[in-house]
């Protein structure tokens, strides 16, 4: 119960880590560089199945840095992924959400990691409230853009980072490709756990949102900081609160998520085969 976990070293230094946990990744999976990493979030962890040949499944808590996953319904593991392509994937279904309260550093430890990997391409995914009325629970919306309401960052000092363009337009594109209605949406990230009241969705409306989720915008400033291009997704399982007038609970959302899989999961593996 004592054991200090390294993220939280004031003095340690997170891109150190990351190497040494790609270093671990690279010796546990077997393969050298990954090309591809995907977060799969609520609803996204089927379609692991659908985009190649799992060759190894780690266990998240044995890379240095990786916490047990805090949800259930969140797998934990790491698995690297043989692409009909021949490309690697390495699949990340142990996330570490800022509302645990373990600091942004851990939040965003497996992006650093997957970059320390060799990624270049990060896809993240979750799952997430709508606030167009129009959608219904299961559909998959590409994230545009985001705003940060964590008030926080994972970049540390004076590192001015540009986000323009920070989920690439080049992805999207080739997203559109396989899915041309696919819709689009600018992400909201609210610390949560608790979900919004209707009034703080009103204001994410009013502030250009049309998603709320918990997740996904942390993550992206620290894949664009790692020089990595983003493809972000997200899986409406529930209409934001006061949208519908219905509360929002949190078995109907991994019921939503469940029934989307079919849908998302080869939707996500038709992207994939197109990197
Ligand atoms: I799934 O309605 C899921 N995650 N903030 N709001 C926020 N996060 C979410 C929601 C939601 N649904």
């Amino acid at each position: 119960m004592t054991t200090q976990h390294p993220l939280d070293d004031p003095n340690a230094d997170p891109f150190e880590i990351a190497q040494t946990a790609a270093a671990q990744l690279a010796e546990k999976t077997g393969v050298e560089r990954h090309d591809i990493a995907l977060t799969l979030g609520s609803g996204w962890g089927k379609a692991a199945d659908l985009i190649g040949e799992t060759t190894a499944t780690i266990p998240a808590e044995e890379i240095l840095g990786f916490s047990k996953p805090a949800l259930s319904g969140h797998t934990g593991s790491l698995r690297s992924i043989l692409l009909p392509s021949g490309k690697r994937a390495l699949v990340i279904g142990a996330r570490t959400h800022y509302y645990e309260g373990h600091g942004v550093r851990r939040v965003v430890h497996s992006v650093r990691a997957a970059a320390a990997a060799g990624a270049t391409t990060m896809i993240l995914t979750n799952g997430a409230g709508g606030i167009k009325s129009h959608w219904k629970p299961g559909t998959p919306v590409l994230i545009t853009d985001h705003i940060n309401l964590t008030a926080d960052s994972p970049l540390e000092g004076a590192t001015f980072i540009d986000l323009t363009d920070l989920y690439s337009q080049r992805l999207r594109a080739l997203a559109k490709e396989v899915s041309p209605d696919l819709d689009e949406g600018v992400y909201v990230q609210f610390r949560g756990p608790h979900y919004e009241t209707p009034a703080e969705v009103q204001m994410a409306k009013a502030i250009g949102g049309h998603i709320v989720g918990m997740s996904t915008s942390l993550e992206a400033i620290a894949a664009r900081q790692s020089g990595m291009e983003i493809l972000g997704m997200s899986l409406i399982t529930n209409l934001a609160a006061g949208i519908t007038g219905e509360a929002l609970s949190h078995a109907e959302v991994i019921e939503a998520g469940r029934q989307a899989e079919t849908v998302i999961g080869p939707l996500l593996a038709s992207i994939v085969e197109k990197l």
